[in-house]
């Protein structure tokens, strides 16, 4: 069991340059307000909470005009990423369990690479309705939240913007997984065959059930259930019927237990080497019991993986 003292830090990513909608760097501020900390604390954790893009102010330079290399806000992105890499990484070699908390999704460009660079054996499981392995040279919407998978693999990397060459490409196709897929651009789904990455889609969740799913992804990227796993948590993974304040809804999603099953057999492994919860949008709420459902739904899959519901 990784963890055995039971150190968790908080690292919140209060930052939005990802995508175009605003609201999702309050993310953070939400779920920490929910008494998230608390929560983490009452199950045994000792946690401490930072707050690296303090004093930044990514959020008043963003802009929605793509660049020379065909995508969005690209300095600010790796400015934002610079920094969680380094507390990521400092963390996980301290021996604390990182939890970042997003914020946008092209915080996981830093989040994998840091965990990659700590221990080479990690693996990922990346649950998300989206693939976001676009590289620049081939993303529709140039929106860097849809990116990070590609930066850490190296995948197309003649496309990078120098400025992203520090990024260390240390994910190997063969140590990431993903589970409840539904939206995947074409360019990707050619990606995810050429590297013949293990892909459950919400296809293969119905067919199967969720527990043979995480058991199948783990056989993929884990057999011996001996690695360290980095559990990247999109929200949107979830069906927007249960966590409707985010940026990208897709609909037929994971059930809240399927979601919440998903974080919970990942504690039950022992494995857990750190965790992404990200693309809480309390702006996006339609009512205030939207924005409580979603921030709930984030709270939840935080107390699930760091093991609320193991008797
Ligand atoms: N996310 N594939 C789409 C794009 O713009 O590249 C959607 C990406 C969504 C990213 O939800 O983290
Ligand atoms: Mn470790
Ligand atoms: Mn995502
Ligand atoms: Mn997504």
């Amino acid at each position: 069991k990784f963890h055995p003292n039971k150190r968790a830090t908080i690292i919140t990513a209060p930052f939005s340059g990802g995508q175009p909608k605003g609201g999702v760097e309050l993310g953070p501020e939400y779920i920490l307000k929910a008494g998230f900390e608390k929560q983490i604390k009452n199950l045994g954790w000792t946690t401490t909470v930072e707050h690296p893009l303090e004093g930044t102010n990514f959020e008043l330079k963003k802009s929605n005009e793509k660049d020379e290399y065909g995508i969005k806000n690209t300095v600010i992105v790796n400015e934002c990423n610079k920094l969680l890499f380094d507390r990521v990484l400092t963390n996980a070699n301290l021996g604390n369990l990182p939890v970042t908390i997003g914020g946008d999704h092209s915080i996981g460009t830093a989040t994998v690479s840091a965990m990659l660079e700590h221990n080479p054996d990690t693996c990922v499981l990346w649950i998300d309705a989206h693939a976001d392995i676009n590289s620049p040279k081939i993303t529709e919407s140039g929106n860097l939240h849809g990116c990070p998978l590609s930066f850490v693999m190296g995948i197309d990397s003649e496309s990078y913007p120098p400025i992203m060459q520090w990024i260390p490409q240390n994910l190997k196709p063969g140590k990431i997984a993903y589970i409840g897929l539904r939206d995947v651009d074409d360019a990707e789904k050619k990606i995810l065959k050429q590297y013949n990455i293990p892909a459950f889609s919400m296809f293969h969740i119905d067919k199967y059930g969720i527990g043979k799913v995480i058991e199948m992804a783990l056989d993929k990227v884990n057999p011996n259930r001996e690695y360290p796993i980095h559990l990247s948590y999109d929200v949107d993974a979830i069906d927007p019927s249960f966590v409707p304040a985010t940026g990208t809804r897709v609909e037929g999603g994971l059930s809240m237990r399927e979601g919440l099953f998903v974080a919970e057999a990942v504690a039950e492994t022992g494995l857990l080497g750190s965790l992404d919860i990200v693309e809480t949008n309390p702006m996006l709420g339609e009512t205030d019991a939207h924005v409580l459902d979603t921030v709930g739904a984030a709270c939840a899959i935080g107390r699930c993986a760091l093991g609320q519901t193991l008797l």
